[in-house]
């Protein structure tokens, strides 16, 4: 039996199909991908440092909220202020699932974030993060790593499938016109909207230029996730006014067309 550090760095095998499915469809989910036990240590590890960050927006009562906060609570870059949480967010098997998903040869730390739905709390409207990212190339992926299991009714991520490539409503910021216009976008089209429950220890990868949405929570618990943004290694920054406050924060000191390599976009796997 594997010891539960040395999960972190396992290869998890992914096949010739999964790369292919994933790089067609613009998203994958795939199954069994953490033990049960690695995320029963890590998952009440990431809810805390999430409560101690989270509490001032979890305290305004949902119907006061944007639709935006009534989404998620939203903590960004763990790494940085919780340096125990590291081992699992710098770890070095999704890290290589990310990169042997994408075809490139390493991959870099984006920055992470927790997602925690809270019971009651509302949709997460139609978007792509690309929007939001300054980024010259369409090689960035995220990792979606429920810390327990999630039923329809909990709010899994869905997502327009293949719709990677499509041009219309991609510069929408997440809000009701994004959920609006890319719903009548997708329901117009002959492209598959993608969702599935989630087991704990299922994984999912979707390219940043994914359309992609979840319900509501309708339970009565939190639907608790923690995110993993990589970028090729080789990514080169691609500053616009739309992704300058990012580009500040995650790659700080990165110029116009540098490689995205400031101090908090450190290496996490590459090909030896
Ligand atoms: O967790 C959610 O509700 C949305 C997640 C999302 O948009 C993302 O991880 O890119």
């Amino acid at each position: 039996m594997m010891v539960l550090s040395q999960e972190l760095e396992k290869h998890y095998t992914i096949s010739d199909e999964h790369i292919e499915q994933f790089n067609r469809d613009g998203h994958i989910l795939l199954k069994d991908v953490l033990s049960k036990e690695l995320l029963a240590e890590w998952g009440p590890k990431i809810e805390a440092a999430v409560a101690r960050r989270g509490e001032s927006q979890a305290s305004v009562p949902m119907e006061e909220r944007t639709l935006y906060d009534q989404a998620f609570v939203q903590i960004t870059n763990l790494w940085e202020t919780d340096e125990e949480l590291i081992p699992f967010l710098f770890n070095k098997c999704l890290a290589r699932i990310a990169a042997e998903l994408m075809k490139v040869d390493g991959v870099r730390m984006y920055h992470d974030q927790a997602l925690f739905k809270e019971p009651g709390g509302g949709f997460t409207p139609w978007h792509t993060d690309q929007r939001y990212w300054p980024v010259s190339s369409d090689r960035n992926i995220t990792a979606w790593i429920p810390l327990c299991d999630i039923p329809l009714e909990k709010g899994p991520l869905e997502f327009c499938t293949a719709s990677q490539h499509i041009l219309e409503n991609r510069e929408l910021a997440i809000s009701a016109e994004s959920e609006d216009k890319i719903d009548k976008m997708v329901k117009l089209s002959d492209m598959e909207k993608s969702v599935q429950p989630f087991d704990l220890g299922d994984v999912s990868f979707h390219f940043g230029a994914t359309f992609h949405r979840a319900g509501p929570n309708k339970t009565n618990d939190m639907r608790s996730v923690m995110t993993i943004i990589y970028v090729d290694k080789d990514m080169r920054m691609d500053i616009c006014e739309r992704n300058q406050g990012d580009a500040n924060r995650w790659c700080p000191g990165c110029e116009q067309g540098d490689l995205m390599a400031s101090p908090l976009n450190p290496i996490l796997w590459e090909k030896e």
